[in-house]
């Protein structure tokens, strides 16, 4: 009798709350194709996201901040790993759900890292990754579980694949596509109800993830498939917003994102929490003029805004890397924070595996930077290494351009939009902005900046080549041969991106 009160009790006593900077629980939130100016905090007049610009009040905001690529799967590739895609050995910037390559099982993620730390890891949202299939013998290494993931609910691509994109759980007695994993719908495509559903269901199943792991540390990757066309937002959202239904998607997002704190307030663990908020590239501007698309509806309205950076999704200028970056972290990062440095999402890696006490991994060069003294310089003394920043903006994943300090060296341009607006530049001729006086890159400089545009064409050839010596995980691909479909070395047969 006495002792199943005693045990009743326990049950009832709050849990002894650990210090907050130990091994700290990350969430990431990285949206798929929002813009810069996409929200309240960066100055959209008509799309309302009071939750992030809450996170922004009581956290930090990186006004500079960049992801990894201007194209989904390279930049997953990097905020998971900290590694420009250059490195990542796929041979093109997306792969679609024929692709024969995946997330190489030697990379070291931001999961498998945490896990060694004894984190609870969840994934819930789009991956990008990989999707087993005859050209890669149907391997479940294709998959988050493979890469340190505990658990995961998502698509395995982006939700715009006339087939080949499925909404899957992970599942221990599931065997499809492979063992682990249990395919809930299939070909969402044409499947609307399930498209509303998405973004609500990742934060339902991330709010049952944070209720059940809240007593030791846990990783948080959360990826809405949106605003990746098509945009839909659910039936409590539509018609919601002034922006029309873009704005009803994002503040849908937003007010998930509200959920999400809530549940870390009521688990008693806000404290010991970082949450992260970015966007894999910039807005597909491809077709900001589309006003009638079989698949994406009315598009040109559709189309979130990189002001006041250029172009969007798919280039090599400001405005297809250019993403919000939001860090919160309650106690520890004071309210207002601004850092002006430039930052981006490969940093995240190396920070969280800082926070955890994990080593870097060994072998492979990781190109981000642990950025801890700009959360908390009284709490994490040091100083952050100084940013460079290599483009990889084709779809090759390529080098075009290089930024250090405030200088950026285009030698080669990448649009979707198929305008160069007035610039040629080759590795001979190449164009020079400085990119915080011109964050529009309308002024080049190369012509009175001599030096400048010497220094950083060395540094842009010299990283070229260290990533050409270093190679990649892969195998060096065959030159790509348009009749080898599928195959490796094939181009790419998946337009969506
Ligand atoms: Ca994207």
């Amino acid at each position: 009798m006495i002792r199943n009160l005693i045990a009743a009790l326990a049950l009832l006593a709050p849990a002894i709350a650990r210090p907050a900077l130990e091994k700290p629980n990350v969430i990431v939130v990285l949206l798929d194709d929002a813009g810069y100016g996409d929200f309240s905090h960066t100055g959209n007049p008509t799309i309302n996201t009071p939750n992030l610009s809450r996170m922004v009040s009581e956290g930090l905001n990186f006004p500079q901040f960049y992801c990894g690529s201007s194209a989904c799967t390279a930049s997953r590739y990097s905020i998971l790993t900290g590694r420009n895609p250059i490195r990542s050995g796929f041979g093109s910037w997306v792969l679609g759900p024929e692709s024969p390559r995946y997330m190489h099982p030697n990379e070291v993620t931001l999961a498998e890292g945490l896990k060694h730390q004894g984190y609870a890891t969840g994934m819930f949202g789009k991956w990008h990754l990989g999707t087993p299939n005859a050209a890669n013998q149907m391997t479940p290494d294709t998959l988050p579980l493979a890469h340190g993931f505990d658990q995961w609910l998502g698509t395995n691509v982006s939700h715009d694949y006339e087939h080949g994109t499925n909404l899957i759980r992970s599942n221990p007695q599931g065997n499809s596509p492979v063992q682990g994993y249990e395919i809930i719908e299939k070909d969402i495509l044409g499947n609307v109800p399930v498209l509303e559903s998405l973004t609500k269901r990742y934060t339902d199943a991330a709010i049952d993830f944070i209720k059940a792991k809240k007593d030791a540390p846990f990783l948080i990757y959360f990826t809405p498939n949106y605003p990746h066309l098509p945009v839909h937002a659910s039936k409590d959202f539509q018609g919601t917003s002034l922006r029309g239904l873009y704005g009803d998607c994002i503040e849908e997002i937003d007010s998930n994102l509200g959920r999400l704190r809530s549940a870390l307030e009521q688990s008693g663990i806000a404290q010991n929490t970082l949450v992260i908020f970015a966007s894999d590239n910039g807005p597909w501007i491809k077709y900001q003029d589309t006003a009638k698309d079989a698949k994406y509806g009315e598009a040109r309205m559709l189309i979130g805004s990189a002001l006041p950076f250029r172009d969007g999704k798919g280039s090599t200028w400001e405005g297809g890397q250019r993403v919000p970056g939001v860090f919160w972290w309650p106690g520890t990062i004071r309210p207002g924070t601004v850092v002006q440095a430039p930052a981006s999402t490969m940093d995240v890696l190396p920070t969280a595996f800082a926070l955890a006490g994990e080593p870097l991994p060994t072998g492979r060069t990781l190109d981000g930077r642990d950025i801890r003294p700009y959360f908390n310089a009284d709490k994490f003394p040091g100083t952050v290494p100084s940013f460079t920043f290599a483009f990889s903006g084709f779809g090759d994943n390529s080098i075009g351009a290089i930024r250090r300090g405030p200088w950026k060296l285009h030698t080669k341009i990448a649009s979707q939009t198929g305008n160069n607006y007035g610039f040629k530049p080759t590795p001979e001729k190449p164009l020079l902005f400085n990119v915080e006086q011109d964050p529009g890159e309308r002024i080049d400089r190369a012509a009175e900046q001599p030096q400048t545009v010497a220094e950083l064409k060395k540094l842009l050839t010299d990283y070229a080549a260290g990533v050409e010596k270093e190679g990649s995980f892969w195998p060096p691909l065959p030159k790509p041969d348009p009749k080898a479909k599928g195959k490796p070395g094939a181009k790419p047969v998946d337009e969506d991106e």
